[in-house]
């Protein structure tokens, strides 16, 4: 009998939420959704849970079809066809949107954010909403922030415990002013690259080392052609789920709702499997052959120092109100 009861219990409740999506104001969409890391990567499962999130949300109406491997472009090149209508969604990271909003370059400044608890409440809180919103008027829609992570060294040269390891380096970096500038004043030579040509640029040795957190350094197979890992946590880097504002505009209110709740429902499983995925990431790097160094307390004080002229050359620049936002916001949570 109380099978047959939750039975019609089960059957009563899909049924009612088939007859909200048939009533609510849902069009049968296609929306491409490109990202740049692999389909088995932290970023390839969430746009998988969004796509999936999204069908349940609509009774299979809005679509969303991932494009991973960058299939779609680079982060800057899908940027620009969401700008132009061309594409609907991506996913991609903060750092590569400078050239369209600078004040995104302020998450790029070195050893900012101690934890995870810090950046989540500064990203979805009062500010990182401000900034997002700041890329309507560009043409892009900023729905939710995801978690790229910490960020930490390879290379093939040496290990690297402390700066002067760094001397010499050719160290691939994104193409974002505050990296290049950060990374030259530790001693390395930058060399700013598309994350779509980093694992070829590394393979030819085009380039001897590059950054990014273990779940990208594992996904993308980053430890076939590096030998060293250093554990800096030297940046933590979001990512942000972009929408087209030439397609968001056309949609109605209630698929603007059932994307913004599909999206939240998104990062909160991105930032959970990333969290979870990067705690084994680094004994499978050291499987895998890496050398692992930590940089000691001391070592990181001493880059934090040396770092400086990159704060203050974005400050001057223009960012200084943005900076000073940024860290009031981050000493609330600190309290
Ligand atoms: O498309 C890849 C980007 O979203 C992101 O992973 C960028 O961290 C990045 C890098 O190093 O380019």
């Amino acid at each position: 009998m109380k099978f047959l009861v939750k039975s019609i219990v089960l059957a009563l409740a899909m049924t009612g939420a088939a007859s909200a999506a048939q009533a609510a104001d849902y069009k049968p969409r296609i929306i491409r959704f490109g990202y740049g890391l692999a389909e088995d990567s932290n970023q390839g499962r969430a746009v998988k849970f969004f796509a999936d999130d999204l069908a349940k949300r609509t009774g299979n109406k809005l679509k969303a079809r991932p494009f991973g491997n960058a299939s779609l472009g680079s982060d800057t090149q899908m940027q620009n066809a969401l700008i132009g209508g061309a594409q609907e969604m991506m996913v991609g990271s903060t750092a590569t949107l400078v050239g369209i909003v600078k004040d995104f370059g302020v998450y790029d400044l070195p050893f900012l954010f101690n934890n995870e608890k810090e950046a989540d409440a500064v990203l979805d809180g009062p500010f990182g909403q401000k900034l997002a919103a700041k890329l309507q008027e560009k043409g892009l829609v900023g729905l939710v922030y995801w978690e790229n992570g910490f960020r930490n060294l390879t290379n093939t040269k040496r290990p690297v415990a402390k700066m002067e390891d760094m001397q010499g380096i050719k160290l691939r970096v994104m193409q974002n002013p505050v990296y290049i500038d950060m990374f030259n004043s530790f001693g390395a030579n930058a060399v700013p690259l598309p994350f779509s040509e980093l694992f070829t640029a590394l393979e030819t040795k085009t380039v001897d080392g590059q950054e990014n957190p273990v779940n990208t350094i594992q996904s993308s197979k980053f430890y076939e052609v590096q030998k060293y890992l250093s554990i800096t946590k030297h940046v933590y880097s979001p990512w942000i789920v972009l929408a087209s504002k030439k397609w968001w505009d056309g949609l109605s209110a209630d698929e603007h709702k059932a994307i913004n709740e599909a999206a939240a429902a998104s990062r909160d499983f991105e930032r959970k499997d990333s969290r979870e995925a990067s705690v084994k990431a680094i004994d499978f790097l050291k499987e895998k052959g890496m050398q692992v160094s930590v940089v000691s307390d001391t070592e990181l004080a001493r880059m934090r120092e040396k770092a400086k002229p990159a704060f203050d050359k974005f400050a001057a620049e223009g960012g200084a109100d943005v900076i000073k936002e940024l860290q009031a916001e981050i000493a609330k949570v600190r309290k």
